[in-house]
């Protein structure tokens, strides 16, 4: 990658997750540094290679290694990419800097009592600054979850597993999975046309999981996952209702009006923060920039 430095060389420590883009690795570098680093492999199969690499994959392993160049503390580090021919189909290998641990084991260590508002803020600065950095560069995530956002022993916030989101709906039809709802916002549910608003919703979710320690809306299936959301922020009005939308409006699916309050005990800050990220007209959704001069990040 770096035509002035040798290439990484590393030895696999662990498996440490596997999704529809592939497998992610644990692995330390070998020489003097002993870093330790994330490995991530994607499987390119034959009958995908026909017309050579599939040109989402150049154009995205092309977006990391922009992102890299601008080296943004909330985003993980791209540190060498690869590729490979094994028997007839393609190897890609990713090497990007490892991280200590994902937000949702670290919210599973959090004593009952919660986190403090302090912490929160914390998180969520870091957490938006890092957004607003991919979406001033058009970036959309598409994935935003606990899962994928990592905290490092320094608490350093960063954003992993961005910008691939075309390799994994090529992965996905190969490779049945379980892919979480929870984050996911309603204009994806009702597929209509999105745009950068999806990761504010996911960050909307998230807010409200620091504050909860466990999702906001735990739906199993699309309908299921729309009915949770409708049933905390209420049905909204048919104009509201994407006309795009393959999947009708009707007033089945619950009362309409808005709640007031999403969440109990939340300041007013808050609670019109996550009011704003958590809006069901993507346009009256909050941005990342605005959302970073919200009064909520201003008083300490
Ligand atoms: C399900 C409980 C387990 O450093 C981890 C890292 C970790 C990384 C890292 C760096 C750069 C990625 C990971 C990455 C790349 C897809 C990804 C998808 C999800 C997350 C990261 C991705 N829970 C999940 C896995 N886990 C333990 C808990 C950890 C722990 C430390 N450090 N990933 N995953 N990109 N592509």
């Amino acid at each position: 990658m770096d035509s002035c430095t040798k290439p990484l060389s590393y030895e696999l420590l662990a498996e440490i997750g596997e999704g529809s883009y592939g497998k992610v690795y644990k692995a330390r570098e070998l020489g003097d540094r002993q870093r330790l680093l994330a490995v991530k492999k994607f499987n390119i199969p034959q009958d995908n290679l026909d017309t050579g690499i599939p040109p989402f994959m150049i154009r995205e392993v092309a977006l990391l290694h922009k992102m890299k160049y601008f080296n943004h503390p909330n985003i993980v580090k791209l540190l060498d990419a690869s590729a490979a021919p094994v028997g007839r189909s393609l190897d890609l290998t990713l090497v990007l800097e490892y991280i200590d641990q994902d937000l949702s084991t670290y919210l599973s260590k959090v004593p009952a009592s919660g986190l403090s508002q302090d912490c929160i803020k914390d998180v969520m600065h870091q957490l938006l600054e890092g957004l607003d950095f991919l979406h001033s560069n058009m970036v959309l995530h598409r994935d935003l979850k606990p899962e994928n956002i990592l905290v490092s022993s320094r608490g350093e916030v960063k954003i992993a597993d961005f910008g691939l989101a075309r390799i994994y709906t090529f992965n996905i039809a190969l490779t049945p999975g379980v892919v979480t709802l929870w984050y996911r916002a309603p204009e994806v549910l009702l597929n209509s046309v999105y745009m950068s608003s999806v990761d504010m919703w996911s960050v909307g979710c998230i807010f409200a999981e620091l504050f909860l320690l466990r999702p906001m809306f735990q739906g199993y299936t699309e309908v299921q996952q729309l009915q949770r959301i409708f049933e905390v922020i209420g049905l909204p009005c048919e104009e509201d209702w994407p006309r795009d939308s393959p999947i009708q409006y009707s007033v089945s699916w619950g009362p309409k009006g808005s709640c007031t309050n999403l969440l109990h005990n939340l300041g007013p800050d808050e609670e019109d923060l996550l009011n704003q990220c958590l809006a069901f007209k993507p346009s009256s959704r909050i941005s990342a920039a605005k959302a970073l001069a919200h009064p909520f990040f201003m008083k300490h």
